[in-house]
């Protein structure tokens, strides 16, 4: 048998060939530097091996034929018409065979032309090519001479290109294969999107210039002293001018008195190392990372992660994000009071690390490594454990430490994501303790802790977190290890699951790291909605997600779980907790006065000022400067609040922390932290009836109770003076949420299950007796769902009540078996003229708010339309429902409906019925009907974060009860 072709390189499970050594990264250099970003030249074929094989690496090679196009670099090919992106969350797409992929293997070749800078010289030094990341393995060539091969798809590689360029015209030919032994190592949760879509950059390297450089930094927190000692080969002088530093490299150098970097106060020294063929920039952060007394550390002080878990991710261009997309990142953290990121899952764009450094986030950095899919083999084969992929799990998290190791941003390595247990984790982490005992390892799949710093988990239910905070979690068979695990600190590496509305649940975690030492905080899961642009036929705009390109295996909208959606405007999710993690806490602390306790670990208040506003019945009536005295992290201060005159009306006290001047990330005004309490409560006072009796019209058919108008026939509300109202009855229902349709992860009731199956969205209703008595008009029905015997006895009371209202009082019975049953929501719904577009309320807002989702919201009047009352989740679910209202008006051109509340009612508005919600897949399924559908509801079920974690908690559960509650509406 003569082998004439034998599938390839790329299913090596080894690290590429030909790379130079790791290093650290920076592009602040004096060395010249080419970005070869641009137009390059590109054709797609089906499979790895490509008719005529390398000869496109050939200078001389032919790319004007038709099988060639431009393609921009950096980007992913499939977003530009090649192929398609693919969303599969844990499996893999493709046979699991390690290290073997499918013959079907997309394939790009690139050629790129550029021309060496005139003033480029060739003779000295080093001319390297870099690629900051090629997903998932890449072949290069200069002028046709081969440089090397790489894997890894979101860490560097750089190449020696000296010998094969040349003055002039040069081309630069890269193949890249999607899948590789590599994509066995790249199995996280989002889309399968290969291509060069991180810059490529040609590097001059003179004579004596930096080759890597490694900033050893530490501060004392008693002493206030720093020191430094900046590693360099070759050795060279390291210059800090504000420190007055100029000392060789390789030497200790402390400096008495330095301001510590924290990501409160991410103080940084400018400087830079020189060696005799380079000035490199430097940014040191003096900060020392410990582990003391079973508590991680920064400078001496607990810390407090308000984190996130980011993807790199931008609708149009997928991974491939541009500085200002990575800047828009930091700015929205900053502004959300987040403090920390963990960089799902694998090293960011390394300009992302310069931001965390300039703006203040602590970092997790994350290895490129996830083999999730081996999970459902029970970890067989799986690279942690084999010892074949040992070289190219130290080959790319090398890769990682030796590039970002600088940054004082970075104070925890990440070994990777979801990739098992096994004695490959080992050697990651023995490797790093060596390479650089300064900061500490993670890693969650490590659930003994044999490996790592620190215990992380995660989405783990409150309960159990509560009991970690204690250290009283059950215990691991093998006693040291228990014992080594106990002591340790404890993360969330990822916790409250961001998908549609919610996450609930945020506030109740928060307590518990506030209260518990070793709970040192979590990172929501995600930042942002990985979706891409979409049209329908008749041309509207849409988020598409998994399944929505034809994928043959993948995880629908499991991809949309982000804090931000996919055009980065925060979502409710986010501005929730913005409120829950915000570092003032302010409160009523009774006597008229506030508290103010400073929730930060390391910087005071005064870069804040404080405003008051006190509102009667939502109106403002006075307001002004809070005077606040200085205020240390974790202290307290109380304040007086100004005297107040009494009133039959609410007061509520709205007191509030905004930057006192501009910032690098917010504008004098921001706000960063509030409170709100009330001042005086309004008694409620039930409204007198009218005593004016139902008018009973046999002949008409009708029953007038003051402006309102019934049928006798079915009980129904018709009109409320003038405004034909439809369909007035007892709701019991809500589309679905990703949360209520959870339980994934947990074991756990997934209620949406249980509702379907009980026919909860199939309820009818039963007219069981219509009737006059004395002063109230009565009907009394029967609510219940198909096919089961249990149903609500529900009876409607309605009463003629001043100034020309009518007052509904509805009593729910439960009758026959409803177990333990949870309901969806409790109230009822009625149809009204599409001409009432426009919302106006006193209650809480002005966004959406569940009973667990609350925090965030405010009391005050709020106007919006009904369209702006929609939070659009890319997957249509239950949401807009404001909670706590006193009163709302629904209004339009021509006439309008008053609700007001005795006391509270949440509310609901829309254009389609729930059941239209309940049915779409995309926001355009969403089409407006005839009617504006009203929601008035006692009560909805919380939310929770069940669609990966914690369903609601039992407190905000609508357990079905007998149950009374009552409005009064107006026509207006
Ligand atoms: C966890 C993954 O680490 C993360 O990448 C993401 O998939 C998340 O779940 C859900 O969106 S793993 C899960 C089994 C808890």
């Amino acid at each position: 048998m003569e082998v004439i072709y034998c599938p390839g390189e790329h299913e090596d499970p080894r690290p590429g060939r030909g790379a130079l050594p790791p290093r650290a990264w920076t592009d602040r250099t004096d060395a010249k530097q080419l970005r070869l970003n641009g137009d390059w030249r590109f054709r797609l074929s089906p499979t790895a091996a490509v008719p005529g094989g390398d000869d496109f690496a050939k200078a001389a090679f032919d790319d004007d034929s038709e099988q060639w196009s431009n393609l921009p670099v950096p980007s992913h090919w499939v977003l530009h018409g090649h192929g398609k992106p693919a969303y599969v969350n844990i499996p893999y797409p493709f046979p699991v065979d390690p290290p073997f992929v499918p013959t079907e293997n997309p394939t790009g070749d690139y050629r790129y032309t550029f021309d060496l800078p005139k003033d480029w010289d060739l003779n000295s030094g080093k001319t390297i090519l870099r690629f900051d990341g090629v997903d998932s393995w890449c072949k290069v060539w200069v002028n046709g001479t081969l440089l090397g091969t790489s894997s890894g798809s979101r860490v560097p590689v750089e190449f020696v290109a000296s010998t094969a360029l040349r003055a002039g015209a040069n081309i630069l030919a890269v193949r890249v294969h999607q899948w590789s032994a590599g994509s066995y190592l790249e199995d996280q949760d989002q889309w399968w999107m290969p291509g060069i879509f991180r810059d490529v950059t040609l590097l001059h390297r003179p004579d004596g210039s930096v080759g890597d450089h490694f900033v050893h930094v530490s501060y004392d927190h008693e002493t206030g002293a720093g020191t430094l000692k900046v590693d360099a080969t070759p050795s060279g002088r390291v210059v800090i001018p504000e420190l007055g530093i100029d000392a060789p490299t390789g030497t200790l150098v402390s400096v008495p008195h330095v301001k510590p970097w924290t990501a409160e106060t991410p103080r940084l020294y400018a400087g830079h190392l020189v060696t005799t063929g380079e000035r490199v920039s430097l940014s040191v952060g003096f900060r020392t990372v410990a582990i003391e007394d079973g508590v991680i550390t920064v400078n001496g002080k607990r810390i407090l992660f308000r984190g996130v878990n980011r993807h790199e991710f931008h609708p149009d261009t997928g991974r491939a994000v541009t500085r200002e997309t990575m800047l828009q990142d930091v700015l929205l953290m900053k502004r959300h009071n987040i403090n920390a990121v963990r960089t799902s899952h694998y090293p960011p764009h390394p300009h992302f690390l310069d931001l965390c450094d300039e703006y203040g986030l602590w970092v997790i950095d994350e290895n490129d490594y996830e083999t999730h899919g081996f999970e459902q083999l029970n970890w067989q084969g799986n690279p942690s454990s084999t010892a074949v992929w040992k070289d190219a799990l130290l080959d790319r998290v090398g890769r990682m430490v030796e590039r970002d190791k600088n940054h004082p941003s970075v104070i925890i390595w990440s070994l990777g994501n979801e990739a098992g247990p096994g004695e490959n984790i080992g050697h990651m982490a023995d490797w790093i303790r060596r390479r650089d005992p300064s900061r500490l390892i993670h890693y969650e799949g490590d659930k003994t802790c044999k490996y790592v710093d620190m215990y992380s988990r995660m989405y783990v239910t409150h309960a159990e977190v509560d009991a970690l905070g204690r250290r009283q979690e059950d215990p691991l068979d093998d006693p040291e290890l228990d014992k080594k695990r106990r002591a340790m600190p404890f993360i969330l590496c990822e916790y409250i699951h961001a998908m549609g509305n919610g996450p609930g649940g945020q506030a109740e975690y928060q307590r518990l790291f506030e209260k518990y030492p070793r709970c040192q905080g979590g990172f929501v899961w995600e930042w942002i909605d990985h979706c891409f642009k979409k049209t329908t036929a008749d041309g509207r705009e849409y988020w598409a997600y998994g399944g929505d390109f034809d994928e043959e295996i993948h995880d629908g909208n499991f991809i949309v779980d982000g804090l931000l959606f996919p055009d980065r405007t925060p979502s409710p999710g986010l501005i929730e907790y913005k409120k829950v993690i915000e570092p003032v806490a302010i409160t009523y602390a009774g006597n008229g006065q506030v508290s103010i306790y400073n929730n930060r670990d390391f910087a005071s208040l005064d870069d804040l000022i404080f405003t008051y506003k006190l509102e009667r019945a939502g109106r403002g009536i006075a307001g002004g400067p809070l005077a606040v005295p200085a205020v240390g992290p974790r202290q307290t201060v109380t304040v007086p609040l100004p005297a107040l005159s009494t009133t039959k009306d609410e007061q509520v006290w709205t007191i509030t922390a905004v930057l006192a001047e501009d910032t690098k990330w917010g504008s004098a005004g921001h706000e960063v932290a509030w409170g709100q309490f009330a001042a005086t409560e309004a008694p409620h006072r039930p409204l007198a009836p009218t005593l004016i009796a139902p008018v009973v019209d046999k002949a008409a058919g009708v029953v007038t109770v003051g402006p309102a108008e019934f049928s006798i026939a079915s009980g129904q509300l018709i009109k409320l003076g003038q405004l034909p109202v439809h369909g007035l009855n007892l709701d019991i229902w809500r589309a679905t949420t990703d949360n209520d349709r959870g339980q994934e992860y947990f074991e756990g009731t997934c209620w949406a299950d249980v509702w379907k199956e009980a026919n909860l969205d199939k309820v009818k209703h039963r007219v069981n007796r219509v009737a006059v008595d004395g002063n109230t008009f009565v009907v009394e029905t029967r609510a219940a769902a198909g096919s089961y015997n249990r149903g609500l006895l529900t009876t409607y009371t309605w009463t003629a009540v001043e100034d020309n209202g009518v007052h509904l009082g509805v009593k729910a019975v439960p009758d026959g078996d409803w177990g333990d049953m949870v309901l969806p929501r409790l109230g009822v719904r009625v149809g009204l003229p599409t001409s009432l577009d426009q919302v106006s309320w006193y209650g809480y807002g002005p966004g959406e708010a569940y009973p667990d989702t609350r925090t965030g919201v405010k009391l005050g009047v709020y106007n919006l339309s009904v369209d702006d009352l929609q939070t659009p989740y890319v997957f249509p679910q239950e949401n807009g429902s404001r909670i706590d209202v006193r009163w709302a008006e629904l209004a339009g051109l021509s006439g309008g409906l008053r609700v007001e509340g005795a006391p509270l009612f949440s509310f609901a508005a829309r254009r389609w019925t729930t059941e239209q919600l309940q049915a779409a897949r995309h926001t355009t399924d969403l089409v407006p009907g005839n009617q504006v559908w009203l929601n008035i509801d006692y009560a909805v079920n919380g939310i929770g974060t069940a669609s990966c974690g914690e369903g609601v908690l039992p407190e905000h559960q609508l357990r079905v009860a007998e149950t009374e509650f009552s409005v009064i509406l107006r026509p207006t």
